[in-house]
């Protein structure tokens, strides 16, 4: 089964918003297999924004990444990664739609609430990165046959 890496980042959380993003992945139907608050490590937040290290916000997302704590989660659930940028949002949060997390809570792109992974191997790398396999649990819930 599809797994995708989601990451509710420092304002997120500072915000009290995590219990309503969780809110929006469990009642769309996936699944979550794992999930942690964290305060993360420089080196943990420079390897998750590897792709970005020549860009210019690349120091500036790296502070912001660990300048407080974030939630940590694995979902799980068919079309996981593509779906969770679909309720997620596009990045810079004053153009996402209305509906989605970042469209509906955010206004500043260095700002944007939650990273989700971008496509099916980058989620196998971020969970990796940020899980050890111990941390997650597959287990299939009973309401799944209502859903589909
Ligand atoms: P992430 O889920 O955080 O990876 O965001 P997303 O995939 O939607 O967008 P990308 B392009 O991966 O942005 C990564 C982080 O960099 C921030 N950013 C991006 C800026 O601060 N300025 C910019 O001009 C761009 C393009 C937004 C993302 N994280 N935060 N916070
Ligand atoms: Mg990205």
């Amino acid at each position: 089964m599809e797994r995708t890496f989601l990451m509710i980042k420092p304002d997120g959380v500072q915000r009290g918003l995590v219990g309503e993003i969780v809110r929006r992945f469990e009642t769309k139907g996936f699944t979550l297999v794992g999930m942690k608050l964290m305060a993360v490590s420089r080196e943990l937040a420079e390897g998750h924004y590897d792709v970005h290290k020549d860009k210019p916000f690349f120091k500036g997302l790296v502070e912001f990444i660990v300048s407080s704590p974030v939630v940590a989660m694995v979902w799980e659930g068919e079309g996981v990664v593509a779906g969770a940028r679909t309720l997620i949002g596009a990045t810079n949060p004053l153009t996402a739609a209305p509906g989605t997390i970042r469209g509906d809570f955010g206004m500043d792109v260095g700002r944007n609430l939650i990273h989700g992974s971008d496509a099916v191997e980058t989620a196998t790398r971020e969970i990796s990165l940020w899980f050890k396999e111990e941390e997650l649990t597959s287990w299939t819930p009973s309401l799944m046959s209502w859903i589909k």
